[in-house]
């Protein structure tokens, strides 16, 4: 229902219309209307910043709320949230409308333009902090009432990365897992993912070879999540982490954990019809380097990096020698060097020339497309801030002392750093 056609009536009394605001902006699943004195506005605030872009709307008292729903999930969620609603003295009553299927939200979004969208709390790679992620969470208003950590007028978007490095690898896919099968949150997967369905799949015909081998160096980024889970948990974060897309193309926003690339997505899109999903067979191929399914997985979950010039090394974060950067493939690289081409910014001479040829220019992102969220390349600041006007990555390193971010989205198609809120690492 286009908001500009959402009439609420009083009940017995059919003649009192209140109409909202043309065309407000209230991106959203469903649409909601509360009815708050005006003097406990100001307490209330906080819990109700997502009305109308944070504005507030106040009607005279209303006596009656309408409810249209064709999920049903959707309508326990409104219905707990009434629930909260009236036990609080301060609140009257809410009125909530207007809640179209997800076909028929498409439709409409394409009508609307950005105006009729669900609105997304991006989270960034957690990487077995949650203590952090439950802060997070508990800030952006999602609370656990029902079991898993939901909000009654947002969905959570996890950019992938879940495991590894972290302390509470359990608790984390224990507060994800079910937020997104509950349909409170959406994920996608993170290469930490990634390597470990390969790492845990033995290849189908070559005897006693792990997709991903068990290499030294290989176990000992698996370690914390190996050693923290027992082997059936193991094997059930596996099995749910087959299921999780490479990238989310959302209403309003794009969600990928590396690089935003149509052309590898397609190759990623045919593989996974031809074998039924992330399949054994699918990891095959996946896992085997040089084939074009290879080359598009490692560009989408690990980025595009560019090999350092001969004789040039630094060392990362995790103290490794690295003989290549991660690069900003999302803008055309004319006239910038390598070390301004690098995410995040490399330690290397201002003039390290970039080889233009190696530029993929299909993933230049363009600057109409909608906002492209991201994660992996471990950031660093504690004020983060947009990579360009649509697009944004939500890793700012907890697992490194960093902070965990996410970005606040209410339907805006030019991305604002003060939509970023983060909490600070705990370890
Ligand atoms: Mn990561």
């Amino acid at each position: 229902m286009p908001i500009s056609r959402c009439i609420l009536r009083r009940r017995g009394n059919r003649d009192r219309c209140h109409e909202l605001p043309e065309r407000s902006n209230i991106p959203g699943r469903f649409r909601i209307a509360i009815s708050l004195p005006l003097k406990n506005c100001a307490s209330e605030i906080d819990r109700f910043d997502v009305l109308v872009r944070g504005r507030i709307i106040t009607f005279p008292r209303l006596t009656w709320y309408s409810l249209r729903i064709r999920q049903p999930q959707k309508k326990a969620f409104l219905e707990r949230y009434l629930q909260e609603v009236r036990r609080k003295s301060t609140i009257s009553l809410a009125t909530i409308w207007g809640v179209p299927s997800p076909a028929g939200r498409e439709k409409q979004t394409s009508n609307l333009g950005k105006c009729d969208c669900i609105m997304y709390d991006i989270i960034g790679d957690i990487h077995g902090h949650a203590d952090e992620l439950s802060e997070l969470l508990g800030n952006l208003g999602y609370d656990r009432q029902s079991g898993y950590y939901a909000h009654p007028l947002r969905t959570a978007v996890f950019v992938g990365d879940f495991i590894d490095r972290g302390p509470q690898i359990r608790e984390v896919l224990q507060i994800v897992r079910p937020m997104v099968e509950a349909g409170s949150a959406r994920a996608v997967m993170g290469n930490h993912e990634f390597n470990a369905i390969a790492w845990s799949t033995l290849h189908p015909t070559e005897n006693h070879r792990y997709l991903r081998e068990h290499t030294e160096k290989n176990n000992g980024q698996f370690a914390a999540t190996w050693t923290q889970l027992s082997t059936d948990e193991l094997a059930s974060a596996i099995d749910w982490f087959r299921t999780l897309p490479m990238w989310l193309a959302l209403e309003g926003i794009n969600v990928v954990h590396a690089c935003w690339q149509p052309s590898h997505q397609e190759t990623i899109t045919a593989a996974l019809k031809q074998y039924g999903g992330v399949t054994t067979d699918f990891m095959v191929e996946a896992t085997n380097q040089g084939s074009d399914l290879y080359l598009a997985v490692d560009d989408v979950l690990k980025g595009k990096e560019f090999p350092l010039p001969e004789g040039i090394t630094y060392r990362d974060k995790d103290g490794n020698l690295r003989t290549n950067v991660r690069v900003r493939w999302f803008e055309s690289p004319e006239g910038k060097s390598l070390r301004d081409y690098a995410l995040p910014p490399a330690p290397l001479a201002p003039d390290t020339p970039l080889s233009e040829s190696m530029v993929d220019t299909r993933a230049i992102y363009a600057a109409d497309a909608p906002p492209v969220f991201l994660g992996h390349y471990w950031l660093w600041s504690d004020h983060p801030t947009r990579l360009a006007t649509n697009v944004a990555c939500v890793d700012y390193s907890v697992a490194k002392d960093g902070i965990l971010c996410a970005y606040r989205w209410n339907g805006e198609q030019e991305i604002v750093d003060k939509n970023f809120l983060w909490v600070a690492s705990r370890s």
